[in-house]
Formats: C-alpha cells, sequence, structure tokens
C-alpha cells in the first residue's frame, strides 16, 4: 500500500515539474492568421496567384526570442508534408509571415514538390511542427472549413485574446454561418493582428458584441 502511494506522489511530483515546462515550450511560437482562398495580389508581385496569394502567419507568444530552426509549415491530416522551413530568429512578440510565394522557393530549393503553402479551399489544417534532432513534435495546428476562408477572408486569433479565433472578413462579409465568427475587420498578413474595420479602427471591446 505504502508502495503504491509513494508511486502516486512521485506521479503527481513528476507531473508539476514537467507539464508547465512543455506548455509553455509548445506555446511559445503559434500560428497567428492565414488566408487560404487569396482574390487580391496578397504577395505584391504583380499578379494574382491561387498558389503564391495565400499566407500563413506565426507569432511568439513568449519573452524571449526564439531560433527558428527546425520550425516548418504542413497542411493537411496525418503524416505532415512539408511546405515551408523557417530560419532565423523570431523576437519575442514578433510575427513573421510566410506567403505561398516563399513557401514555393523553399519547395524548389530543397527538392520538395512545388506546390506552395497548400491551403485547401474546401477545408484543410495547417500545422506547425519543430524538428530536433531526430524528434518531430507538432507544435500548433489549426482545422478550418471552407466559408471562413472563403475569398480573402483571413481566420486568426484575437490579439487581446489568443485563444479566440475570428475571421477577419471586412474584404468580404461573414454572415452568420462563419465558424469562427466574421469580426469586420481587415487581415493583416505580416503584423499584428488589430482591427480595422471599412470605415474606422477600432479596439477588440468595442466590437465584442460582433462575435459572441
Ligand atoms: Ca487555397
Ligand atoms: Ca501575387
Ligand atoms: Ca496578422
Amino acid at each position: 500500500m505504502r508502495k503504491i502511494f509513494r508511486f502516486f506522489m512521485l506521479l503527481a511530483l513528476v507531473s508539476i515539474i514537467a507539464i508547465p515546462g512543455f506548455s509553455d515550450c509548445a506555446a511559445q511560437v503559434a500560428i497567428n492568421e492565414f488566408l487560404a482562398d487569396p482574390a487580391r495580389d496578397w504577395d505584391g508581385d504583380g499578379a494574382l496567384s491561387s498558389r503564391d496569394d495565400e499566407w500563413v502567419e506565426i507569432v511568439n507568444l513568449g519573452k524571449t526570442a526564439v531560433d527558428l530552426a527546425g520550425y516548418r509549415l504542413a497542411d493537411g491530416e496525418g503524416r505532415p508534408v512539408w511546405r515551408y522551413g523557417f530560419s532565423g530568429v523570431l523576437e519575442a512578440g514578433a510575427i513573421r509571415v510566410v506567403y505561398g510565394s516563399d513557401a514555393r522557393a523553399w519547395e524548389e530549393a530543397n527538392g520538395f514538390a512545388v506546390y506552395g503553402l497548400s491551403l485547401n479551399n474546401t477545408g484543410d489544417r495547417i500545422a506547425l511542427y519543430r524538428i530536433a534532432g531526430t524528434d518531430t513534435a507538432l507544435v500548433d495546428g489549426y482545422t478550418y472549413a471552407e466559408v471562413a476562408v472563403r475569398d480573402d477572408r483571413a481566420i486568426g486569433r484575437r490579439i487581446d485574446m489568443p485563444a479566440v479565433w475570428v475571421v477577419f472578413d471586412a474584404n468580404n462579409p461573414c454572415t452568420s454561418t462563419c465558424v469562427p465568427p466574421g469580426s469586420g475587420c481587415y487581415p493583416t498578413p505580416g503584423s499584428a493582428n488589430t482591427c480595422t474595420t471599412a470605415t474606422e479602427s477600432r479596439s477588440w471591446g468595442s466590437i465584442k458584441s460582433i462575435y459572441r
């Protein structure tokens, strides 16, 4: 009986020590916003491309800089298919945007099949992994449905409540069927997910009622 008690005490102690460290690490770099169905020239190369003008943003939610070596984007379920490999340092609070054209260039340079980010317009899953030695760990993932990404709608985290996702739908306002709900805000590739609507810059608090 005493042995069993000791075992559970040890288990509890290990959980207390191990879990906060793991979740801190897992949560520090996260998917922040993405646009899967571009209807305009988001990457600014002068041409509209359903492949090159998709984009995904990541953010460093922690208080320290992160070396992005080993961080990769993948799409779809099951075994990851690599679409982009990050490099360089992401400072605390900083955001990095990857366009489909960046993904295409990475795939070409690294001998992968060339699909860009390959974000399916009818629904898909975006995942961020970290490869360290022989370990490949899922860092963050998001699964979306078709309606939320239709023509120039981005999905992203609220800047004031990162666990809450909304649709940045000022370019193509959502009906009540959008999941997550529409916010009336414009997409913000490469910058923080602040809210600018068609007529004004608004705080998230002031539009809270829209996406309840
Ligand atoms: Ca797409
Ligand atoms: Ca373009
Ligand atoms: Ca953004």
